[in-house]
């Protein structure tokens, strides 16, 4: 019998790439460990005091929970103490964390570190999401523009789930591998192999309680995803769990589009709600790993230049066929 665990794979993987340093893998695998300290806080919820607010607002003017500040100084600790890592920007600071110069790696590392933090206390499904890209400035020390790249430069990117067991999903650019968390051993052990989105979309996910501020193409995608057709491919059942790592997970492996599309609430929805950095493009990365598309609904998302650490955008993923139907009603919408 043979158990691939996580770090056996990470590097049977950079082996194919020819002669490396193993930075890279280490690197991967330091998250890993990470997901599996947070992964055990998250387990003990409610045993411990890690459930609730801790009266502050973050950034993007959210309350922060105690396990959100948690999971940012734990990964940004094991990031920054690498020496494989030059800067981590994180949904949870104003400004990247730059490593200094005895510490400072080649890699930057763009994380959300608990994603889907109004979950916690309803023992629902909740997230961490990364993605690794090459430092671009020269000098060992990073600047702030090195975790403002287009999606399209990622090295690598995944997400870690805490759900009814702990799943590990990433991708280097050579398909998407999943990995489940045996709590018996400690191990990420490799679970699911080559992930593709199935050929049949069965979900659509969105939060359905903001369809009065929708515009036209989400109007028209979400009419067209409940109508009958004959050949019986939809109506689409709906799902939303309100975590994006939780909603894209089940559309991965069961086929499925999650939405959240630009909507009218002024201020900060005109731009949707997910972070271009460290939402957006690490699953758009999954995504087209894995046979899927990504857009704001005119644009590839790995294609949208950043100019800001917590810069929002539209997005749409999911199933390649169900989000050319999207982008067909934008284009529509735009003429
Ligand atoms: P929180 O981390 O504040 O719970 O936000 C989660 C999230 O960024 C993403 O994971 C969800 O898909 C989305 O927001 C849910 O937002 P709505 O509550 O507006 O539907």
């Amino acid at each position: 019998m043979t158990l691939t665990t996580i770090e056996r794979h990470i590097i049977q993987e950079e082996r194919k790439l020819g002669p490396t340093t193993g930075t890279f893998t280490n690197l991967l695998y330091d998250i890993a460990v990470a997901a599996k300290v947070i992964s055990r806080e998250v387990r003990r919820a409610g045993l411990n005091d890690i459930i609730g607010g801790t009266g502050d607002v973050n950034v993007q003017g959210e309350s922060v929970q105690k396990l959100d500040v948690y999971s940012n100084e734990l990964l940004i600790g094991m990031l920054s103490r690498s020496g494989r890592v030059c800067a981590v920007g994180s949904e949870e600071l104003p400004r990247p964390v730059i490593v200094p110069e005895k510490w400072a790696g080649k890699y930057v590392v763009n994380i959300d570190p608990l994603d889907g933090s109004s979950n916690i206390g309803v023992n629902a499904s909740i997230g961490s999401i990364f993605s690794i890209l090459p430092k671009k400035s020269d000098g060992k020390i990073a600047q702030d523009t090195d975790c403002l790249q287009a999606g399209s430069q990622q090295l690598g990117a995944g997400y870690v789930m805490y759900g009814s067991s702990t799943v590990l999903v990433y991708s280097t650019g050579h398909g998407v591998y999943g990995f489940t968390l045996d709590p018996t051993v400690g191990e990420f052990v490799l679970s699911h192999n080559q992930i593709r989105f199935p050929d049949r979309c069965k979900y659509y996910s969105i939060n359905e309680g903001y369809s009065a501020y929708w515009d036209a193409p989400t109007r028209d995608f979400i009419a067209w995803a409940k109508s009958v057709d004959k050949q019986g491919r939809r109506p689409l059942s709906h799902r939303y769990i309100g975590a994006l790592v939780a909603d894209f997970h089940r559309n991965l492996i069961d086929g499925g589009v999650f939405l959240y599309p630009r909507d009218s609430r002024e201020p900060q929805h005109t731009n949707g709600k997910l972070r271009l950095l460290v939402e957006a493009n690490p699953i758009a990365f999954l995504a087209e790993q894995a046979g899927g598309t990504a857009t704001t609904g005119t644009e590839r998302i790995l294609d949208v230049v950043p100019s800001d650490l917590h810069q929002r955008v539209p997005l749409v993923v999911g199933n390649r066929a169900e989000v050319a139907t999207y982008q067909e009603f934008a284009r529509k919408a735009a003429a």
